[in-house]
């Protein structure tokens, strides 16, 4: 990427963020200032109607209170049962945590020695969980992908554009997923946890793009009457990490179509940049594991074609390339958890570099990326690829248009990574 990209692209990260702060505060700050106003309130009359009571021994008290519960200490009411946070359960729920890199917070080690351990746990967990992920990812595609697949055939018989076929076959992704991963764990969460309709929503979101902020957890106090009830959430918390790490990437596919039509200098954006890791795992080591040949025939046909006379249009692109001599090109399937190790046993099979692709594919459904695809598929003996035929109307107009050029940005659910 260009030096003035990312200076464009900084400028509108921190536009975004400042936006962000604004928003946030008009909406929180006065939430907390009531809070603040209550607490004062509450404590002036506790003091006149315990008027034995000095306000220093008080306000002491307060803030030993404030520190045991910070620490993970509970408040015995009324005789119930302290619970710790530190049970066998709520350790594997830690554990969990770490390696989803969610994180939620609510208890964090706090001795050295447990923060000593969490560092490597961490470093070698949240790679391995990276692997599973991506094997749960290629399954769950394929899956979808079938069924969709199907509805798809229905359509293309009825005569109906692959155009709209497309933009079908993505709502159809975007709503069968929002119902088995969002809507009726919401419904769940709900009825088991005692939260509002916003409450639930809420925290599937801020879980699943493993922002997980803690102040909503689930699993904490409610449902110890169902034994199936936090099974059920590690469950749903698997697929449904997959499964939004590939909204995420859609939705930066889009991105990246938005602002590559708005503004031909901000074209290459955050593809190169979030991509430094996949380019090295798909472009170097895929290929000599054996993953798929599909995969590889790809790659190099795209980086042959990104000496096509045509593209040499794309200046943005032409300098880009030579900054690094790096291949601009990603497959558009690159698998769509991006953070996948690449020396992986489990990705070793063909069946599941070609899985996770069409997975991917399933999520770039709306991108000119998948036209290079198609285009490859053409007269090239791929056609035998149902994927092929979806882009080939689109190819020719949007060749000229967008240069042709064709880079997937899978997004890294890793919190802090570059990508
Ligand atoms: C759970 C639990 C939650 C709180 C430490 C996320 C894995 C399901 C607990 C779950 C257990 C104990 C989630 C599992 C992941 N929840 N007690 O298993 O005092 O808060 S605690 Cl939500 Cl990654």
């Amino acid at each position: 990427m260009k030096k003035k990209t990312v200076m464009a692209l900084f400028g509108l990260v921190l536009g975004y963020l400042v936006t962000g702060a604004v928003v946030f505060q008009m909406l929180e700050q006065p939430f907390e200032a009531m809070q603040q106003d209550l607490l004062t309130r509450h404590r002036s009359e506790f003091l006149s109607e315990n008027s034995c009571v000095q306000e220093d021994s008080l306000d002491h008290f307060v803030l030993q209170v404030k520190e045991a519960l910070g620490s993970g200490a509970d408040i015995p009411v009324n005789g119930t049962n302290v619970t710790s946070q530190w049970d066998i359960g709520s350790c594997f729920f830690f554990a969990g945590t770490v390696i989803t890199t969610i994180g939620f917070g609510n208890n964090a080690p706090k001795t050295e020695g447990g923060r000593t351990f969490c560092i490597f746990y961490a470093l070698v967990g949240i790679p391995l969980f990276g692997i599973l992920l991506a094997g749960v990812g290629d399954h769950l595609g394929s899956a979808l992908r079938k069924g969709i697949g199907k509805v798809e055939m229905i359509f293309l018989k009825w005569r109906v554009s692959p155009t709209i076929v497309r933009v079908i076959s993505a709502l159809l992704f975007i709503l069968i997923g929002c119902v088995l991963f969002v809507l009726i764990p919401t419904l769940i969460f709900q009825e088991i946890e005692q939260w509002t309709l916003l409450e639930s929503i809420y925290f599937v979101v801020i879980t699943l793009t493993t922002i997980g902020f803690g102040d909503y957890v689930a699993g904490d106090s409610a449902g110890k009457e169902h034994k199936w009830y936090k099974p059920l959430v590690w469950f749903w918390i698997l697929l449904g990490l997959a499964y939004f790490a590939s909204i995420l990437t859609m939705i930066g596919n889009w991105l990246r179509v938005l602002s590559r039509k708005t503004r031909a200098e901000m074209g290459g954006l955050t593809a190169h940049a979030a991509n430094w890791t996949a380019n090295m795992t798909a472009d170097i080591k895929l290929p000599h594991r054996g993953i798929s040949l599909n995969f590889q025939e790809r790659m190099i046909r795209q980086k042959g074609a990104m000496h096509d006379p045509e593209q040499q249009n794309d200046e943005e692109m032409d300098d880009e390339e030579e900054e690094d001599g790096e291949p601009q090109t990603l497959p558009t399937c690159a698998p769509i958890i991006p953070q996948t190790p690449p020396l992986t046993p489990a990705l070793r099979t063909e069946d599941a570099g070609k899985r996770a692709m069409e997975w991917g594919e399933n999520l770039a459904f709306i991108d000119e990326s998948s036209d290079s695809q198609s285009e490859m598929g053409m007269g090239e003996g791929e056609t035998g690829d149902e994927k092929g035929k979806k882009g080939k109307v689109l190819k020719s107009k949007k060749r000229k248009r967008l240069g042709g050029r064709s880079i997937s940005v899978p997004r890294n659910r890793d919190k802090g990574e570059s990508g």
